[in-house]
């Protein structure tokens, strides 16, 4: 018997570049689709854990047919939540990983017949792990509210204190200062 998830999903994996003319392109690769419970264990049981991985790697895990890009068209109108850890030490970032992939596609992270939600990513870095949650929009038409509301269940997946701050920031800025490291809009 299968469960069926709402959505179909497509796993990504970046790998850490090999030398220096290697681009994001070069490095991006869909590894698989699914779209039943046991299809994403039997997926997650047979890859890396995030606390195996190279440094520069990351997992991608976003809609079927959306490019985990800010260029893909259901993107480029977007932003995203996100946090580093970076006491990578003291975090468990296998545990943390797992439960966003289960919030997103057990679709808890937004309400029923919202589609904001085109995926999540984990980056691994030298200095942190960075969490991220990619929305179809930035809230300016009237959707900030739900931006917050999803923001804080994000918050609360990633085990958060409220003293910590997750932060918003829209693609195009990302894109403009041509790292992910742009202003934030919003923080919860
Ligand atoms: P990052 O992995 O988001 O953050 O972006 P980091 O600086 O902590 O490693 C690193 C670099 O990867 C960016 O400066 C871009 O060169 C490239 N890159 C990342 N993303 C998410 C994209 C994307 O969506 N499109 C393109 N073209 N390049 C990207």
């Amino acid at each position: 018997v299968k469960h069926p998830l709402l959505n179909t999903w497509s796993l990504w994996f970046t790998k850490p570049p090999s030398s220096k003319g290697d681009n994001w392109n070069d490095l991006l690769k869909e590894v698989i689709s699914f779209d039943s419970v046991e299809e994403f264990w039997g997926v997650y049981n047979n890859i890396t854990a995030c606390s195996d991985l190279g440094l520069k790697s990351d997992y991608h895990l976003f809609k079927k047919g959306v490019r985990p890009e800010w260029e893909d068209p259901q993107n480029k109108h977007g932003g995203k939540w996100s946090y580093s850890f970076k006491d990578k030490k003291l975090i468990n970032i296998d545990e943390l990983w797992l439960h966003t992939q289960l919030a997103a596609i057990g679709e808890t992270l937004e309400d029923e017949g919202d589609q904001e939600i085109m995926g999540v990513v984990v980056n691994v870095r030298k200095g942190f792990f960075r969490v991220g949650l990619w929305t179809r929009t930035t809230g300016k038409a009237g959707g900030r509210d739900n931006l917050m509301k999803i923001g804080q269940r994000f918050k609360d997946v990633l085990q958060l204190p409220a003293t910590e701050q997750l932060e918003f920031s829209g693609h195009t800025d990302a894109a403009h200062a041509g790292s992910t490291r742009a202003k934030a809009k919003y923080t919860v």
